[in-house]
């Protein structure tokens, strides 16, 4: 794709990722429909609703691009363009009417060698958070805006000083690898913070708000569009596969933090 088809594409993503959040704004307060509820997960029938939303926005004007989402895949995930979207990502704190969620989309382009996830590069990201109405976008090789204003990292290099995120997945194993650096982390740095939503954790890094966000067990729709943004504004975005379908560990930060927080994520 050249810059004038990725300059539109970015605009389609912003107008769907608009219409979603619109979408989650008006039911935040309302009794939602739950299609799944597990113990450390939630998925609502507004999961789907917005995705479909979504998808239809964006292949009106790009109907040759399939999407991988985490409410379902059309067309072929392993094409040379793909759409990874996240329709909601905070699900359980949008379920429970806590207003920190967000809408995540990136157009992705094959770049090999294997056509697994590693083969694939993010090269717009969007994230939009309906509660803030704030705004994240990035074209690859640009500088990362919020709400059009461009945004950095933060230039905090010291452990003490430092605001770390971490997630705590819907799994037992995720869970299990994160409370002991919970546990580890706690005593050095200035505070740790548990919100529940991994996009807007990846943005927040990017924006200078936290100095690192770690978790394990994260699906490829949640970090897609957050992980270019991150990158767009200077910051490290260490991410690692794990088994199973589209799952992965990762360490985001401002690249003044990485040893120091990632040592013992492996
Ligand atoms: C969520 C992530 C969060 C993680 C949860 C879940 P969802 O995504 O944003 O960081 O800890 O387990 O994966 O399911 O709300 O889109």
């Amino acid at each position: 794709m050249n810059q004038r088809e990725l300059a539109k594409a970015l605009k389609v993503a912003v107008e769907a990722a608009g219409g979603a959040g619109a979408l989650m704004r008006k039911n935040l307060r309302e009794e939602k429909k739950a299609n799944l509820v597990v113990q450390h997960d939630i998925k609502l029938e507004l999961d789907v609703r917005c995705q479909q939303l979504i998808e239809k926005h964006l292949l009106k004007s790009f109907p040759e691009v399939s999407v991988l989402g985490e409410e379902g895949v059309s067309g072929d995930p392993n094409a040379q363009y793909r759409w990874v979207i996240d329709p909601i990502d905070g699900t359980v704190n949008f379920a429970y009417g806590i207003p920190h969620a967000c809408v995540s989309i990136a157009l992705q382009e094959f770049k090999g060698p294997s056509r697994l996830d590693a083969g694939y590069q993010s090269i717009v990201g969007v994230v939009y958070d309906p509660f803030c109405d704030e705004m994240w976008t990035a074209i690859r090789g640009k500088a990362a805006l919020l709400n059009n204003k461009a945004i950095k990292v933060s230039k905090r290099a010291k452990l003490a000083e430092a605001v770390i995120s971490l997630g705590f997945s819907k799994h037992h194993a995720g869970l299990s690898k994160m409370l002991p650096k919970f546990q580890d982390l706690a005593h050095k740095v200035r505070k740790i913070r548990v919100m529940g939503a991994a996009a807007l954790d990846l943005v927040y890094v990017a924006t200078g708000r936290y100095d690192g966000y770690l978790e394990s067990g994260l699906r490829l729709w949640d970090i897609a569009a957050g992980g270019l943004i991150l990158e767009c504004a200077g910051g490290e975005f260490w991410n690692e596969p794990l088994p199973g379908d589209h799952y992965f560990q990762i360490a985001a930060t401002n690249g003044l933090l990485r040893k120091k927080l990632t040592g013992t994520l492996k």
